[in-house]
């Protein structure tokens, strides 16, 4: 198997590598040892030029990569779009160089032999961490543990969902995952395994890189889960094979094929293979080898290439590797040909950014609706609304709440719930898990088809943000309905009123957070949230408001981010700034300051991003140039840019309180009559 002899210098528990003899290729065969120290030479190569990187990984999983690539993956290096490709998701990021060695060698456009030189250099599609966007085949960004393993949950469901309205004619992929002992310790992979497990994803294949190394050392000094067990009890089919035996690799995949259930295969590995000191030590975790360790690495594995040299009876291996799924891709495309027609036109559509021609005349009909009825409803009633109205004109809308449906109001009445028996549904319950849903709609959004959207409460924005990270980093379209988005909670106190959470989604590059001041507001911020070629937040009331919006108006005024509600009645002296349900409070204080004769416009601010994008005099006009007071039921952090100062903020200066609403307004100052205060104050 394996062009080397005798034992290494590993640790306990490590293995020994298989003997000269049984590795020795035939002449002009290339043999699956030759084609997997490929892999492991580019790996240590590359990182030993960057100086940086994780040469361990790629090395320890070569074999069982190898395998999956050569004998299993349907994939076509000519078209990574292909919608029935199977995904491989490499969770493990840090073993970037395995991904980028196997795009190169199969015959990835992207990744040439240049793009691997430059590992990890700027301008260069080979980034320290796998990230979506920069190489065809790079099917999500991983870096941050155990993210990977929960989209690629998405994904699989996501194949599920698409099999379920399309058929096997069409859909008929799996998802491969390959998580390493870090994404199996990182919490997100309780919640994912869970998901899968229940939702019953048996598209779904993990490779465990069981190679009992981490940073610190022996994985003994950090965990001691029988992770088959734990896979088991969470409705799994577990195995155990080596992870340097192609065959036990190989059928240990077939069988998972095959099976009822998700699949978790863990694959014992030596960290760094064939590294004559470092493999199966820590030590190959994360840095360079060094040129000694892989001269001898080089003798070891029997590869006497120079750095970023394939023989070309290699390369050619595995270029016929990456050719093998072009029949499967020919085929495929014939039967979408051949696919009655409006059936086709329907999963076409499902994979275009564009949105069904029946999405926008829904959404004004909605908010015509609420112009003219002029509801006091709380934005969260409004939004469900808008989504009865919505999720029949856009078919590619798949909801879901943690555990918070009612409260959120996301089930549209339209839409029946996804089920282990029925992926026809468009709801998916996805229990008290907001991590794992967030990362998961990360991966269906990633996998095509769909537009996810999701509920929970705004504080818990805090148990979604690396996924949501991660889809600004990806430029995802996911949408995050967040409820309860203030001390508005009331009674249920300060572990659930957010106070932080807005001034914290706010800082993330590219993601839209939405605070919509009333159900005219929700509905053209829903409209946004759907164009927007990124993640997008609704932070949506618990309690009634009433309507700011009293007149229809056909253009979409929250598209510029904030605008002039209501104008001074004379030459503008104060503008009062707010979001959500203080814009009410805003044009209560205008009242106020108005008849004390000082005239007060009210700007609505619900979207900080799309305002700061508009043009320096638009947003000159809209502030003012006099006095300049904001209120929101939120930490005052950031507002300074519109304020000049956080004392120009009303807001809240530490955590809520349990109370009902109104009391808790009052003993925290949030009053019209303290909006009014505040530019008297400064009046003078
Ligand atoms: C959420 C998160 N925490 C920490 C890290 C930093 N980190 C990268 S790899 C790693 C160790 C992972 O160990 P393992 O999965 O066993 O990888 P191996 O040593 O086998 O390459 C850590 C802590 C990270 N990338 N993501």
């Amino acid at each position: 198997m394996f062009a080397s002899a005798g034992p290494q210098a590993t640790p306990r528990r490590a293995r020994i590598m298989p003997t000269a003899t049984a590795a020795a290729p035939r002449p002009n065969q290339v043999s699956h040892a030759d084609m997997a120290n490929a892999i492991r030479a580019l790996a240590m190569d590359a990182v030993e030029q960057a100086k940086s990187g994780h040469p361990g990984m790629p090395m320890g999983m070569a074999d069982v990569a190898t395998v999956l690539f050569t004998r299993f993956l349907k994939f076509d290096p000519l078209d990574p779009k292909w919608p029935d490709r199977d995904r491989f998701v490499l969770s493990a990021g840090h073993g970037s160089m395995l991904l980028y060695a196997l795009l190169h060698l199969t015959g990835y456009a992207d990744m040439t032999i240049d793009e691997l030189r430059r590992f990890r250099q700027l301008g260069s599609r080979t980034a320290g961490h796998p990230e979506y966007g920069l190489a065809g085949g790079i099917e999500t960004t991983t870096g941050p543990l155990g993210q990977g393993l929960a989209n690629a949950v998405g994904m699989a469901l996501a194949e599920r969902l698409m099999n379920a309205r399309y058929g096997d004619a069409l859909v008929d992929h799996h998802t491969y995952v390959v998580v390493g002992d870090g994404c199996l310790m990182e919490g997100i992979s309780h919640e994912a395994i869970s998901l899968a497990g229940h939702l019953r994803l048996n598209r779904l294949i993990v490779l465990f890189d069981d190679n009992h190394v981490s940073i610190d050392g022996p994985t003994e000094l950090t965990v001691s889960d029988d992770q088959l067990a734990r896979f088991r009890a969470s409705g799994w089919r577990a195995t155990a094979v080596d992870g340097h035996d192609p065959e036990a690799v190989a059928a240990a995949i077939a069988a998972a094929r095959t099976s009822d259930l998700p699949s978790f295969i863990a694959c014992r590995t030596t960290i760094a293979y064939g590294a004559p000191k470092k493999a199966g030590t820590a030590a190959s975790h994360g840095a360079p080898l060094g040129a000694e360790e892989i001269a001898g690495a080089r003798v070891k594995l029997g590869w006497s290439h120079a750095p970023f040299e394939i023989p070309a009876a290699v390369l050619d291996a595995w270029r016929r590797a990456g050719a093998r799924g072009a029949p499967a891709h020919r085929a495929w495309r014939e039967r979408l040909e051949r696919a009655p027609r409006e059936a086709r036109a329907a999963f076409e559509q499902a994979h275009e950014t564009a949105l069904p021609a029946a999405a926008a005349p829904a959404i004004a009909a909605v908010k015509a609706k609420f112009a003219e009825a002029k509801p006091k409803i709380a934005t969260r009633q409004a939004s469900g609304d808008v989504l009865d109205a919505l999720t029949p004109a856009i078919p590619t809308l798949i909801g879901g709440s943690a555990d918070l449906t009612g409260s959120n109001n996301t089930r549209a009445k339209s839409i029946a719930v996804v089920t282990r028996d029925d992926y026809a549904g468009r709801y998916i319950h996805y229990g008290v898990r907001e991590h794992a849903m967030a990362a998961a709609m990360n991966g269906m959004a990633l996998h095509g088809g769909f537009i996810p959207y999701s509920g929970t409460f705004l504080v818990f924005a805090d148990y979604c943000r690396p996924a949501l990270r991660l889809a600004a980093l990806m430029g995802q379209r996911v949408i995050h309905v967040m409820t309860h988005d203030s001390i508005g909670v009331g009674e249920d106190g300060p572990t659930h009123q957010p106070v932080e959470q807005l001034a914290s989604l706010r800082a993330i590059p590219k993601l839209q957070v939405f605070r919509p001041a009333d159900a005219v507001e929700t509905a053209e911020c829903w409209a946004l949230a759907l164009a927007h070629s990124g993640p997008s937040v609704l932070a949506l009331t618990r309690q009634a408001v009433p309507a700011v919006r009293q007149a229809h108006e056909a253009e979409n005024r929250s598209a510029r981010g904030g605008y002039v509600l209501a104008e001074a009645s004379r030459a503008r002296r104060a503008t009062v700034i707010a979001t959500g349900s203080e814009v009410a409070l805003a044009l209560e204080a205008r009242e106020l300051l108005e008849r004390d004769g000082i005239p007060t416009a009210v700007v609505s601010l619900p979207c900080w991003e799309l305002f700061d994008a508009q043009d320096r005099a638009y947003r000159d006009a809209v502030l003012g140039a006099g006095i300049r007071i904001a209120v929101e039921a939120a930490s005052p952090f950031a507002w300074e840019r519109y304020v000049g100062d956080a004392g120009n903020v009303v807001g809240m200066t530490g955590f809520g309180a349990s109370a009902p609403v109104a009391d808790v307004y009052r003993h925290f100052g949030i009053t019209a009559a303290a909006v009014a205060a505040a530019v008297k104050a400064r009046c003078r």
